[in-house]
C-alpha cells in the first residue's frame, strides 16, 4: 500500500475522521460559497448546529446542472489566486463543467493517484506508460502526478498515435500502462496488425477506467497483453482519477479512498439511501476538497457499494464496476437497455471484434436497435467479402440477435462490418447513438 495507516485504518477511527472532516467542509461551504448557503439555509441547516453524519441525508444534493449554472467559478469555495490548476469535463453539449484545485488538493489527488498505481501492482521503481489524454480532462495529468509522486518513470505520451506508442512500449519497457480500456484495446490491435505481440512486452498490469467496460472486457484486455487490467474510477467534479481502484489481489470491486471521498448510494428516483450490495446512483461528498468541494453530488453512475473486509487488507469501502449510467440508459420500446449489457454478448462470440456501437432510429413511430459489430480478422480473412449478404454471416448475425433477444427481451438487428470500420476514439469510447434525439431536434 502507498499509504497503509490510512488504507488499512481500522473503520471506527474512518468513520470518525469522516465525521469531523464532514462538519469542516459543510462549515467551509456555509461560509464562502452562497449556492451552499442558500441550500443549507433552505433545509434548517447551519454549521454550528450540524451534527455531521448522523445527518447527512438531510443535506442537499447537488447536481451537474449546478455547476454548469455557475460556470465558470460560481461554486469555488477560496479566492482565484489559491486555485493553482483548472480542469474541465468534455461535455459534448454546452459549456463545459468547470473544477479547480489548490496546491493543497493537488497534493491529496496524487496521494490517491499513487495508492490507485500501487493498489493495481505497480511499485517505486516502474516505467509507467500513461496515455490517458492530456490537457482539460483529469486522466492525463491525474495520474501523471500520481505517478511521480510514487516514484516510478512516467512517460506522459497521452492519447493517439498507436505506431509511436507501441514504439515506445518497445524501447522504454513500462511495467504499466494507463489508459481508457477502448484506447489500450485498440492499441493491442495496431501492434498485432504491425506483426508484433503485446504480450510479448514488458507491460504486466494496466489501469483502466474514464468510460464503462464489464468483467468480459477485462478478460480481452488481459488475455491480448497477458496482463492483470484492474478499473480505476472518477469524475472531474469529484477530483478525476482515483476516487475509487481495484486491487491487483481480489479484482473485486474498487476501494474507495474514504478518507477524502464520503459515498452514499440512493435510489435515482426517490433519493432515499439503498442497503450495501444494492445497485443504486453513487453520491459523493468531498471531505478535504479546498477549491470547490461538493456536498452530495448525484454523479448519475450506477454501482452498488460494499463494506465487507477485502483480502488485500484494505479496509475503505468497495463500489462496483460502474454498472451503467442514468443518462445512458436507453429505453427502446419500453425496454432498459445498457451499453454494458450487450458488451458480453459481443464477446462471447468468437467471430465478433469488441468494436461495437448501439444505433437506436425511430421508424414509423417505432424505435429500431440496431448493433454494429466488428467481427475479427480471422473470421474476416475467413469469410472475405461474404459480410453483406453471405450465409455464414447471415448464420452469425441470426445467432447473435438471438442471443441479445434473449437477454434484452427485444428484437434488434445486427450489421457486421470488416474490421477497424466502426470508429475508434482517442479518448472514451462513443458507444450510442439515438438519431431519436437528432430527430426529436429537428421537429
Ligand atoms: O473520466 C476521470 C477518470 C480519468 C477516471 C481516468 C478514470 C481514469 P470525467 O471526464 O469527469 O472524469 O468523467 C467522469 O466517467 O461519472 C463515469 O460515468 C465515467 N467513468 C469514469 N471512470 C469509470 C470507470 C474521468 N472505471 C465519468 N467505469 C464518470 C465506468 C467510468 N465509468
Amino acid at each position: 500500500m502507498f499509504q497503509p495507516e490510512i488504507e488499512s485504518m481500522e473503520r471506527k477511527e474512518l468513520t470518525r475522521l469522516q465525521n469531523q472532516r464532514l462538519k469542516e467542509t459543510v462549515e467551509r461551504v456555509y461560509h464562502s460559497v452562497p449556492f451552499y448557503r442558500d441550500k443549507l439555509k433552505e433545509a434548517g441547516l447551519h454549521p454550528n448546529t450540524f451534527n455531521g453524519l448522523d445527518e447527512l441525508t438531510k443535506l442537499p444534493f447537488t447536481v451537474k446542472k449546478d455547476l454548469r449554472d455557475h460556470y465558470p467559478f460560481g461554486l469555488f469555495a477560496v479566492k482565484q489566486e489559491e486555485v493553482v490548476r483548472l480542469h474541465a469535463s468534455s461535455g459534448t453539449k454546452g459549456k463545459p463543467t468547470v473544477v479547480g484545485y489548490t496546491r493543497k488538493d493537488l497534493d491529496h489527488w496524487a496521494d490517491v493517484c499513487a495508492r490507485a498505481i500501487v493498489a493495481a501492482g505497480g511499485r517505486t521503481g516502474d516505467v509507467f506508460h500513461n496515455a490517458y489524454g492530456y490537457g482539460l480532462f483529469t486522466g492525463g495529468l491525474g495520474m501523471h502526478y500520481g505517478a511521480e509522486r510514487l516514484g516510478v518513470t512516467t512517460v506522459p505520451v497521452s492519447g493517439g498515435n498507436r505506431t509511436r506508442q507501441a514504439l515506445l512500449i518497445e524501447d522504454f519497457r513500462p511495467r504499466g500502462i494507463a489508459g481508457t480500456p477502448s484506447f489500450i484495446l485498440s492499441l493491442g490491435e495496431a501492434m498485432i496488425q504491425a506483426g508484433k505481440d503485446p504480450r510479448a512486452t514488458s507491460v504486466e498490469y494496466g489501469i483502466f477506467g474514464a468510460e464503462p467496460w464489464t468483467e468480459e472486457m477485462r478478460q480481452a484486455l488481459e488475455e491480448m497483453w497477458d496482463i492483470h487490467a484492474l478499473d480505476i474510477y472518477g469524475l472531474s467534479e469529484v477530483i478525476g482519477p482515483g476516487v475509487a481502484i481495484e486491487c491487483w489481489q481480489a479484482k473485486d470491486g474498487l476501494h474507495i479512498a474514504e478518507d477524502h471521498f464520503l459515498v452514499e448510494v440512493i435510489h435515482p428516483d426517490t433519493g432515499e439511501p439503498v442497503s450495501d450490495g444494492e445497485l443504486g446512483e453513487l453520491v459523493f461528498t468531498t471531505l478535504t476538497k479546498e477549491a470547490i468541494p461538493v456536498i452530495r453530488y448525484r454523479t448519475g453512475d450506477l454501482a452498488s457499494v460494499s463494506r465487507e473486509p477485502c483480502r488485500c487488507g484494505r479496509t475503505h469501502a468497495r463500489m462496483s464496476r460502474i454498472k451503467g449510467r442514468i443518462d445512458d440508459m436507453l429505453i427502446i420500446r419500453g425496454v432498459n437497455v445498457f451499453p454494458s449489457e450487450i458488451e458480453p454478448v459481443v464477446l462471447a462470440q468468437a467471430e465478433l471484434a469488441p468494436h461495437y456501437q448501439l444505433v437506436v432510429e425511430r421508424e414509423g413511430g417505432l424505435d429500431q436497435l440496431t448493433v454494429e459489430v466488428e467481427v475479427t480478422e480471422d473470421y474476416y480473412d475467413h469469410i472475405g467479402r461474404e459480410l453483406e449478404a453471405g450465409e455464414q454471416a447471415e448464420m452469425l448475425k441470426k445467432r447473435f440477435a438471438h442471443q441479445l433477444k434473449d437477454l434484452l427481451g427485444l428484437t434488434s438487428q445486427v450489421k457486421l462490418y470488416a474490421p477497424g470500420a466502426i470508429p475508434r476514439s482517442e479518448g472514451k469510447a462513443v458507444r450510442i447513438i439515438d438519431r431519436r434525439k437528432l430527430l426529436n431536434k429537428q421537429s
